[in-house]
């Protein structure tokens, strides 16, 4: 079976890519926008020999988070990366991701979007979870933080403690840097007294603050008992990112400052500017570059984080067959995307228990999509319906 997969090229017969918004259970307010739904870019891979694979792209907020839009995603896949690609033997992974690196510069999630579909193909063609193809999955199960950006410090209490009755999150996440600085203190103060020992506090503030601002920030954040600073400067500012780094004792951790490996590479050599380093699959560009992006960190001392862009399940389960075989993840995860979401678009959902979530078993990525729900929640889906009327 394995032999027989790669004795025969598995050429690209087709990339389809389907844009799909799903509500969020309740807004959820960042520095730079409130989301009420997310969207995310499925692609399907069909190959000549009949297999398939699926991969997903998915950014935050339209184009307020970063560069790349659901749109954009769509556009620099169908109109660029599939005409290249079309053909070409979906074994040679390395190759492909050549061919699309000398196709399109930069957007990375698109890059990821196909890249991802590939490994699932392959992985899938031989038999084996993606996690094989990466060196084995070490962990059956990692630990996943929650995110609380309801915008309210009573809301997001009761919110955590309802994650903790559950047992299903105890690190949180705080969204702040949209109102003055003394008043997000004053909130994340709140939260940390509410949770106590009973988890841990991290903040992330979307490269809302200047230097001055966050000087204050980390002050404050350190005092109130929060363990760790997500991106409080501008992805650029690495110099402030670095004076944040040296002068105080809570982690600062880069995320929008890391667009891919060569960025991984420059936030080392600036100090490292960061202490930690929030990886995430789609803005490093796919699953080898945000494994090229966890090498770095590593060589360089920098401590781990598995990032998220808010994917569906589908791309949250890719993430997690890399995770799986990285030995040390000292801050853990944030593969919660799909419980954010009103309904999961998986056929069989994500197993979220005991602060921790279950790698998926099985070829492949480990999970199938629900085709009624994509057919649901995809965007194009009143077109689709009126052609159907039409005809
Ligand atoms: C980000 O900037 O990290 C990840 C979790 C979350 O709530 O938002 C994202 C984006
Ligand atoms: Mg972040």
């Amino acid at each position: 079976m394995t032999a027989t997969a790669l004795s025969h090229p598995a050429r690209i017969e087709m990339i389809e890519t389907i844009i799909v918004d799903v509500p969020t259970i309740r807004g959820h307010v960042l520095s730079m926008t409130t989301m009420q739904s997310q969207s995310v870019v499925l692609v399907r891979i069909r190959f000549s020999d009949g297999s398939e694979g699926l991969g997903e792209g998915a950014s935050i907020g339209g184009l307020s988070y970063g560069p790349e839009s659901v749109e954009s995603i769509k556009l620099a896949i169908d109109s660029y990366i599939t005409p290249a690609l079309t053909g070409e033997d979906g074994n040679r992974i390395a190759a492909l991701r050549a061919l699309m690196d000398k196709t399109v510069r930069g957007n990375p999630i698109a890059r990821a979007g196909v890249e991802t579909a590939l490994w699932d193909g392959l992985a899938r063609r031989l038999g084996v979870p993606v996690s094989a193809l990466f060196g084995g999955a070490i962990h059956e199960r990692l630990p996943v933080a929650w995110t609380l950006a309801s915008g309210n410090s009573a809301t997001d209490i009761a919110e955590a403690e309802r994650m903790l009755d559950e047992r299903r999150h105890r690190d949180f996440k705080l969204k702040i840097g949209k109102r003055a600085v003394r008043d997000d203190i004053a909130h994340v103060a709140a939260i940390a007294k509410a949770i106590g020992e009973r988890g841990t506090v991290r903040v992330d503030v979307n490269q809302a603050w200047s230097l001055q601002d966050a000087r204050w920030g980390l002050k404050g954040l350190q005092d109130a008992g929060c363990i760790l600073v997500e991106q409080p400067v501008g992805r650029d500012e690495l110099s402030a990112l670095r004076k944040l780094t040296d002068g105080y004792e809570i982690a600062v951790m880069a995320d929008e400052a890391l667009q891919g490996p060569g960025d991984a590479m420059r936030v080392a050599m600036a100090g490292p500017a960061a202490d930690v380093y929030a990886v995430k699959v789609c803005q490093s560009g796919g699953l080898a570059p945000a494994r090229d992006v966890i090498s770095i960190a590593s060589a360089a001392g920098i401590e781990l984080y598995g990032g998220t862009m808010l994917e569906s399940g589908l791309g949250t389960a890719a993430a997690l067959q890399l995770f799986a075989t990285v030995p040390v993840l000292q801050w853990g995860t944030e593969f919660f995307g799909p419980l954010l979401l009103t309904e999961d678009i998986l056929a069989e959902p994500l197993h979220y228990q005991d602060f921790t979530v279950a790698i998926p078993q099985g070829p492949g990525i480990g999970v199938a999509l629900d085709a009624d729900k994509v057919a649901f929640y995809r965007r194009d889906r009143t077109r689709i319906q009126t052609a159907i009327a039409g005809q």
